[in-house]
Parts: structure tokens; C-alpha cells; sequence
């Protein structure tokens, strides 16, 4: 079963585990390094920032930056990798501090632009045509700092732009509602489908789903993932799991609520995700308690436990399930999915 579905992550998902109270507790591990992990541990694609490929990229000419990919691409092709997708990183430079698509400074937003424009550069030479934008500063800490109409107008700008710079690409917005904004201005997936029909061209335009980013919005992943599917845009999941409403916490897919994310694989399973080359996506995080030697188990572990859930999901009663869902006796349901759960 493992072998009907390629799983990907990010080599931001291997980290030295700093967070905003406290330094680095791991030692950095070279990118050519961590791509060496990803077969060991059950994955087959690569998840990019632009500048996890070209870390130098703002310094480089557009051919030096590409050749740089290239050699990337390489490496992938040598590790019998693929590249799944590029997301342009629009929330560290100086130039991105109130925003990128959406910030108040017409020489900002032209920055956030061509920065997209060259993470699709990166994108051909490493042979994906998958583009996420997360949209981490397009948001307000005040909502007076912006205006949100306008805001919605310069995404859609934005967009429009990358999908006239290279009519190949299709774009995973990935929602989320606040972090590290306040208030974000495409907080669910209904924002992101909605936005991409305001688009020059909405069949290229759908969603990568975090189980971590629905449930700060206070919603049901699965749920979400359905609403894509009925739209047939879920380009990409972001599998993972949140305690609650508090930090994006990336803990590992299903270990805070096993029946949440049983419901993830179950809608994905049922509607043939990754016959089309989906990949499933995790991106999670090691704890910071983590000692070096163990700091790829979430990764591996995310997997598992995604494997071990499918299985689940396939051996489910189906026809008891309908059988009640008739008898509208959701009482015995609950307690069918819960006893299956325990097997
Ligand atoms: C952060 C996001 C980020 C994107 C890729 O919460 O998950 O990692 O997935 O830009
Ligand atoms: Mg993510």
C-alpha cells in the first residue's frame, strides 16, 4: 500500500529546533545531506523555498541563479528524487516586513513580484510546475494598516502576474488564519478558492491544505480537504496536527487526535488522491527536546502513521456505515468508527 502514495517534506522540516524563546539545540545538517535521508526514511519528493534551492538567490543573476537550480536538480536526480514544489520564502527580507503582495510600499510589492517570478525560474530548472504561496505577512497586526479590499486586489494582481510570466504553472495557495499575523488576509481554504476565481485563470489556481492551519481556524482539516476536492484544486496537503488554539505547532500527522486525522486519510483515500501525482505532504517539526541522533523520526513516524491509518480506513465496514448513516443512527456510528479505531 505504501508504494500507491509518494510522500514529501521540506528540508526546513530537518531544523536545529530554535524557536522565538530560545537558540538552536541541533547541528545545522547540509542540504546535500538531508536529501540523502529523505529515501531512508519513505520519501520521494522535495518540497522547496525558493531559496532552500538558490540560498544566494537575491545576489545572483537570473542565468547564475537558474544554473544554480540546475545543479540542484541534479542532486535530486542523483538521489532518484523529484521536486514537488517551490514556494518564493515573501517573509524574511526587509523588503517583506509589511507584507510582500500586499504591503503598503509600491517598491516592496515590485520586490514580492519579482521574487515570485524568479522562484518560478527555479521551479522550471528543477522540472516541477507547482508553485505554493504561503501567504505568511499578507495580513494586518492593526486591521486600520491596510486596506482589505485593496489588499484582495493586489493578490489577485500578484497571481495573475505569475500565471501570465508562465502559463505552465498551477499555484497552491496555502491558507492560514493568523501567525504571524494578526489577522491574515486568506485565513481558509473558501478564501483561496474564492480568490483564485478572481483570477485570469482559476483552473490553475487551487489550494495545499495544513491539517496545523484549519484547525487554527477553527475547522475541520478534512472537511477543508473536501471542499477542495469537490473543486477538484487540492494540489497538495500539508499533513501534520495541532493541540488546539495556540501556536502552529507541525506536531506529527495524528498524534493529538488519531480520528481527526483518520478522517484526513479517509476523504483523500476515497477520492483517489495522488492517482494524479499528488504527493502527500507532511510538514512537521521535531520537538525541541529532540537529541540530534532522533530528529528525523517525526518525518518517519508522520508516514507510519499515515500508513497505518490507510490501512484502517480500507478495512472500515463501509457498508455498516451506510447502513446507519440510513438508519440515521449516528450514535452507532460514532461508536463503529471509535471500536475501529481500537482494533
Ligand atoms: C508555514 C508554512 C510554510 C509553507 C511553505 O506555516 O507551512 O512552511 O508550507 O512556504
Ligand atoms: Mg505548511
Amino acid at each position: 500500500m505504501a508504494g500507491e502514495y509518494r510522500f514529501s517534506f521540506g528540508p526546513w522540516n530537518i531544523h536545529e529546533g530554535g524557536d522565538p524563546f530560545g537558540p538552536t539545540v541541533r547541528d545545522t545538517i547540509a542540504f546535500g545531506e538531508k536529501l540523502k535521508q529523505y529515501k531512508a526514511l519513505g520519501f520521494d519528493g522535495v518540497q522547496f523555498h525558493d531559496d532552500d534551492a538558490v540560498p544566494d538567490m537575491n545576489d545572483l543573476s537570473p542565468d547564475q541563479m537558474v544554473k544554480k537550480a540546475e545543479d540542484v536538480r541534479k542532486m535530486l536526480e542523483g538521489e532518484g528524487l523529484t521536486a514537488e514544489f517551490v514556494a518564493p520564502r515573501l517573509w524574511e527580507d526587509p523588503r517583506t516586513i509589511d507584507g510582500g503582495y500586499t504591503s503598503n510600499d509600491p517598491e516592496c510589492r515590485q520586490y514580492a513580484r519579482d521574487r515570485s517570478r524568479r522562484a518560478i525560474d527555479i521551479a522550471v530548472a528543477l522540472k516541477t510546475d507547482l508553485i505554493v504561496l504561503w501567504l505568511a505577512r499578507e495580513g494586518t497586526y492593526i486591521r486600520e494598516a491596510k486596506d482589505s479590499k485593496v489588499a484582495v486586489d493586489r493578490l489577485v494582481e500578484a497571481v495573475d502576474d505569475m500565471l501570465e510570466y508562465n502559463s505552465d504553472i498551477k499555484i497552491a495557495i496555502e491558507p492560514k488564519p493568523n501567525e504571524p499575523m494578526d489577522h491574515a488576509y486568506i485565513p481558509t481554504t473558501g478564501h483561496a478558492m474564492a480568490l483564485g476565481y478572481l483570477t485570469k485563470d482559476p483552473s490553475r489556481v487551487g489550494v495545499n491544505i495544513e491539517t496545523a492551519h484549519a484547525i487554527l481556524a477553527g475547522l475541520d482539516p478534512s472537511d477543508e480537504m473536501g471542499f477542495a476536492l469537490a473543486y477538484d484544486r487540492l494540489y497538495t496537503v500539508h499533513l501534520n496536527d495541532q493541540n488546539g488554539l495556540k501556536f502552529d505547532e507541525d506536531k506529527s500527522f495524528g498524534s493529538v487526535n488519531l480520528r481527526r486525522a483518520f478522517d484526513q486519510v479517509r476523504i483523500l483515500d476515497k477520492y483517489d488522491y495522488g492517482k494524479r501525482g499528488e504527493f502527500v505532504g507532511l510538514d512537521v517539526k521535531a520537538m525541541r527536546t529532540q537529541k540530534q541522533a532522533g530528529a528525523t523520526k517525526h518525518l518517519s513516524n508522520s508516514r507510519t502513521i499515515f500508513l497505518k491509518l490507510l490501512d484502517l480506513v480500507r478495512s472500515l465496514d463501509e457498508k455498516q456505515v451506510e447502513q446507519l448513516i440510513a438508519h440515521r443512527d449516528y450514535e452507532e456510528l460514532d461508536l463503529l468508527i471509535v471500536s475501529h479505531m481500537m482494533k
